[in-house]
């Protein structure tokens, strides 16, 4: 029987695409964009090739099918499959012993992005975890540094539309690659570069639009924080700041001018890596082009002055005055901040008075713990030996012998590999789900589009069978999935029933909405924040920069950005072959090194054997591996994580991938 669905993809992707999925006897067959209907403006009915192929993931070879219990070697990845039974009883029975005799919080819940669904996290899980009495995990691998940053400066404010991006005259993409990691913001780009608009592109490679830039600055990773501010204080110096729009929108102005003073062109030349001449192009187009729209990425945040830099970049378009009009502002989590009032967590269960442990540290917090040792963890929605900083460390913990690990996901990731158990996890085909996009202002819901895949179970599912083992559900609690939906859901009445109907709902701002016109700041007094409080509480002090990163390495910066092919590490199975490391030509020539050369990267955490591919694309100084890869992409089956430190970013105790440094040789 041939069937069609429509679902909505939760992966960790600002876009969240509507799918129209074709199945055949219960099996995906097709799966493409929804092409009439419930389509947000973002979407454009096109979507990415890796879900286009997503059945391969759903129904390959790679799929976990069964509960599966260790019966080789940590790491090896030789299980037997178990009956359900058989496998929750001995998790249900290894909590309850840990709990007993360590403590519930020497259980550690690892879950980041895998999926960003509303009832895939801090849902039935945060239930199960709160009253179990687990340890707190700080999910901070990702949007930690530039949450706080927003925050701070913003209250969180959403962003603009990306659609309204045709309507920019002049786009400035910071430290974000949409042709890999948002695909759907390309055609807005391009056609407002079509209708004559100019483009600024910072980012220490030259990615696709950087190559069509008006002006690519090129700085060293980590070394935003004193570009912005160098840009900020020639705008300031030179009369071109918006006095006018700072005078009646924010707040903290003389600090921050202040602050911006102490880079001088000269010096944020030197320290950014930037040419004096490119940074007053820089200022001369971003002060004289209107509308003009600011993109800034995640590529900023991921190193130790990543908040600071992240809070300076987002601080520019409101010293230039570049709000009020359509194709203006800033974007980061564009639609995220849209939801204020009309949506509530999933789980009100409080919080009791656990250990917190950082996620961006789990190495560390498994192998040098502060009191009392982890004893297990559950690991659902990540994959933390590929995606997580310090991953010698991370396999070192993984290794423990009196460690008992638990890995709930849909295929045998590195991670599962070193799992005592592993459970069979659904797939978003597979299970409802509620799904706000952090990049659309749209929340979307489905029901499954085919049954669970071989015995797998969803998150919700799974956590309720461990609550209800361990005795911790009470005979009034609403815990069908549709209770989740239903506390979650703050609509008004038309919007709920819009979103019955379509399966999708704009906030009550709309679509595209407009900063300062639509919204204003979430701050107390509605004003631009630009000398916050919480600046001033970081260690090194407010808008202060590191130079360096406090782990040491070898002379060149290693970059970890997201690839086409895989998101975050999902779908990484589905390719194999040796992902190359990148050099720029000097620095390969400088250690007598060609193309396609075995090399090898280490430095004091770790060592990956790799390809060489020699890219001019890259800033001098700087190496390039993608995020995501698994083991089997390298000829060591260590990825870039095994070079990434896991020292904090200054704000929001964010992980800093891009602070890897490192030397490359021959091997
Ligand atoms: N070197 C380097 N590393 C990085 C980064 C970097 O820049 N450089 N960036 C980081 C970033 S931005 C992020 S967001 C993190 C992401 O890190 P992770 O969240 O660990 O990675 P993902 O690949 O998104 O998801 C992990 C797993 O979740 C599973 N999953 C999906 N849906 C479900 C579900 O419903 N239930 C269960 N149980 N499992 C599910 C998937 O199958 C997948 O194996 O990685 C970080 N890692
Ligand atoms: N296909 C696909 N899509 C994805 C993802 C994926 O893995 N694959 N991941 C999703 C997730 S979890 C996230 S967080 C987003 C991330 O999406 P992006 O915001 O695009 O972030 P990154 O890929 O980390 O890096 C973006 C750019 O920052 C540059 N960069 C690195 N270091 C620095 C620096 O110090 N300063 C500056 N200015 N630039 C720097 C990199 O060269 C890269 O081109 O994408 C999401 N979308
Ligand atoms: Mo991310």
């Amino acid at each position: 029987m041939v069937e069609n669905k429509r679902v909505a993809c939760p992966l960790d992707c600002p876009d969240t695409c509507v799918l129209d999925v074709t199945v055949e006897d219960g099996k995906v067959v097709r799966v493409d964009s929804a092409r009439d209907g419930a389509l947000h403006p973002l979407q454009q009915g096109f979507i990415c090739g890796k879900v286009r192929r997503i059945a391969r993931h759903v129904h390959g070879e790679h799929r976990v099918r069964t509960p599966l219990v260790r019966v080789g070697q940590k790491g090896e990845g030789r299980f037997e499959p178990v009956s359900w039974d058989r496998a929750l009883d001995r998790v249900a029975g290894r909590y309850r012993q840990i709990a007993r005799d360590h403590g519930p919080d020497a259980l550690l819940p690892v879950c980041y992005g895998g999926s960003n669904g509303l009832l895939t996290q801090d849902a039935a899980d945060a239930l199960f975890l709160r009253r179990f009495g687990a340890a707190q995990a700080e999910r901070t691998l990702c949007a930690a540094p530039s949450g706080a940053a927003q925050e701070a400066l913003y209250g969180r404010m959403a962003g603009f539309a990306m659609p309204d991006l045709v309507h920019s005259r002049l786009i400035v993409l910071w430290g974000v690659n949409p042709h890999a990691t948002s695909i759907h913001t390309v055609p807005f780009i391009e056609r407002a570069l079509d209708n004559g608009a100019r483009l600024i592109v910072v980012d220490p490679r030259a990615t696709p639009f950087a190559r069509r830039a008006d002006l690519h600055l090129a700085p060293q990773p980590g070394a935003d924080l004193p570009l912005a501010l160098g840009i900020a204080n020639l705008l300031f110096e030179r009369a071109l700041a918006d006095l006018e729009f700072l005078a009646q929108h924010a707040r903290g102005v003389d600090a921050f001018r202040d602050a911006a003073a102490r880079w001088p062109l000269a010096r944020a030349a030197t320290a950014s890596g930037v040419a004096a001449r490119d940074i007053e192009q820089f200022a001369e187009l971003f002060s004289t082009i209107r509308p003009a729209a600011l993109r800034c990425g995640w590529g900023v945040e991921r190193s130790r002055s990543g908040g600071m830099g992240t809070a300076a970049v987002i601080a520019l378009p409101a010293v230039a005055g570049h709000f009020g009009t359509r194709g203006a502002g800033f974007a980061m989590s564009a639609g995220s901040g849209a939801w204020r009032g009309q949506l509530a967590s999933a789980c009100d269960e409080p919080v009791g008075k656990v250990r917190s442990v950082n996620l961006a540290r789990l190495g560390a917090a498994l192998t040098e713990p502060e009191g009392t040792p982890i004893r297990a963890l559950h690991v659902y929605n990540a994959n933390p030996l590929a995606t997580f900083p310090n991953q010698e460390r991370i396999r070192a913990g993984l290794l423990r012998e009196d460690l008992f690990t638990v890995v709930h996901d849909a295929v045998m990731t590195d991670t599962a590999r070193y799992a005592d158990v592993v459970l069979p996890a659904t797939t978003f085909l597979e299970h409802r789900e509620l799904h706000r996009s952090y990049g659309a202002f749209a929340l979307v819901h489905h029901e499954p589009a085919i049954p669970p895949v071989g015995e797998a179970r969803s998150n919700h599912s799974v956590f309720l069978e461990l609550a209800r083992r361990l005795d911790l559900l009470r005979p009034d609690d609403a815990v069908d999935e549709r209770d989740f939906v239903e506390r979650v859901l703050r609509l008004r009445p038309a919007r709920l029933q819009e979103l019955e109907r379509t399966g999708m709902v704009a906030p009550d701002c709309g679509f595209t909405p407009v900063p300062f016109v639509d919204f204003f700041p979430a701050t107390p007094d509605r004003r631009i924040d630009l000398d916050p409080a919480a600046f001033h509480a970081i260690a090194a002090g407010a808008w202060s920069w590191i130079a360096e990163p406090p782990t040491p390495g070898g002379p060149l910066a290693l970059i970890s950005p997201a690839i086409a092919r895989t998101t975050s590490s999902t779908f990484g199975q589905l390719f194999d072959g040796d992902v190359p490391l990148a050099l720029h030509p000097d620095d390969a020539a400088a250690r007598g090194l060609v193309d396609g050369q075995a090399v090898r990267v280490w430095n004091t955490l770790g060592e990956v054997h790799a390809r060489l591919h020699v890219d001019a694309d890259l800033r001098r100084g700087v190496a390039y591996m993608p995020k995501g890869l698994w083991a089997k992409h390298t000829a060591n089956g260590r990825t870039a994580n095994a070079l990434a430190p896991d020292h904090l970013a200054d704000l929001g105790g964010g992980a800093c991938f891009n602070d890897a440094r490192i030397e490359v040789a021959a091997r």
